[in-house]
């Protein structure tokens, strides 16, 4: 397997990534042996990756992510479908061959998502028309079994998932009442919804970090600006009450096709932790654009330098936790999903690892913010 950058993408590539790829006698080549948690934890950052428990099989992808991730994060395992697929029944196997391998290799696992408007089986949301009090037994009977099976194993779950509403501009915009997204849970229980998980998730474990995890807040555009403001009025009135929150995850599914800049996205992590909560990066991947150029070296410095922007931006405000949304181009979201593949065929080269697995740019773009650019 190859370690460093082959030699046509650093030859095709503009200066930024240059000054990425170059100097190995310095911190990013010996980052080479080291894996991106290595390189992290030197800087106290936690760096891990989202996976599903199937491509365990794949053993050349099991060695890749063993050497560069410390974190994991279920992709699908720990959802309602996947996890509670019948009331009562839990399915938890896949979950804890995630749990179990992280245990052997000295990995922690981070949980998500106990309520999502998303995978939820048909059981829950016809059982949500019963109104709030159908919401809330649902809900803490959910927590019970799921957060009973996981309390000795992970220490980290994601327990409200997306609940703000996409403003007009975004991909999806969806139409009022308010900030927040009408999901089975609002039109359930009311807006409290989001509360009650916390409290849930809180008189079950005493010591688990609750988050709130959010996309769409990321780039610099009048969509994601609304939906900071969102997300900032939403945090700031869970706080004032008093609500048992620790950390909010900014997921940062970025695309080429969405300005970025490093200011807004500074302001918005330091008015995050100025209400006292902790801000995680959890699912960085970065979409191309359909029209990207043929050239793949040029297709990777773009993703490089947008990585590097976006993961510098939020080290140097202060996140600890960074999570991509799987490791390598070989098995991502972005090239099976409609409307975020591309129809033309090509395949998104949104992660740290190739399709072969070897480093892409990406990498050391992601090892250069983590080594705080030296
Ligand atoms: O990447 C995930 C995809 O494979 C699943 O089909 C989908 C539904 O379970 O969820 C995707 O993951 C999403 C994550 O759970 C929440 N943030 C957005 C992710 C990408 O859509």
């Amino acid at each position: 397997m190859t370690l460093v950058t082959p030699r046509r993408a650093v030859l095709a590539a503009p200066a930024l990534l240059m000054a990425l790829t170059k100097s190995p006698s310095t911190a990013l080549a010996r980052a080479a042996e080291d894996g991106l948690a290595g390189v992290a934890k030197k800087r106290g950052i936690t760096y891990g990756a989202a996976l599903l428990a199937e491509n365990l099989a794949d053993e050349n992808y099991k060695r890749a992510l063993d050497r560069e991730a410390a974190l994991l994060m279920p992709i699908w395992e720990g959802k309602w479908g996947a996890i509670e697929p019948q009331e009562a029944v839990l399915n938890t196997g896949p979950l804890k061959q995630i749990i179990d391998w992280g245990a052997a290799e000295g990995k922690a696992v981070r949980g998500h998502t106990l309520i999502w408007h998303e995978s939820l089986p048909e059981w829950v949301t016809k059982g949500l028309k019963g109104g709030r009090n159908a919401g809330i037994s649902i809900m803490a009977s959910h927590m019970d079994r799921v957060l009973g099976f996981t309390k000795p194993f992970i220490r980290d779950w994601d327990v409200v998932n997306e609940p703000i509403a996409d403003p007009p501009g975004s991909d999806t915009p969806q139409s009022g009442p308010g900030d927040l997204r009408r999901t089975p849970w609002l039109e359930a229980m009311g807006p409290d919804y989001i509360q009650q998980a916390f409290i849930m998730a809180r008189q079950r474990d005493a010591t688990l970090r609750l988050t709130l995890n959010e996309y769409g807040i990321e780039e610099d555009t009048p969509a994601a600006e609304e939906k900071r403001r969102r997300l900032l009025s939403l945090v700031r009135e869970l706080v004032m009450k008093s609500t048992p929150i620790d950390a909010v995850g900014i997921q940062a599914h970025l695309q080429l096709s969405n300005p970025f800049r490093p200011e807004p996205l500074q302001r918005f992590i330091s008015a995050l932790q100025g209400t006292g909560l902790q801000v995680l990066v959890t699912e960085l991947d970065i979409r191309e654009t359909w029209n990207a150029p043929q050239d793949i070296a040029a297709r990777d410095a773009l993703v490089a330098e947008r990585a590097y922007a976006f993961a510098s931006t939020a080290v140097e405000a202060g996140v600890k936790t960074f999570l991509t949304w799987g490791i390598s181009d070989r098995y991502t979201w972005l090239n099976d999903t409609p409307g975020v593949a591309m129809p033309s065929g090509r395949k998104h080269r949104g992660l740290p690892l190739g399709e072969d697995l070897s480093r892409k740019p990406m990498w050391q773009a992601l090892a250069r913010a983590f080594s705080g650019g030296s």
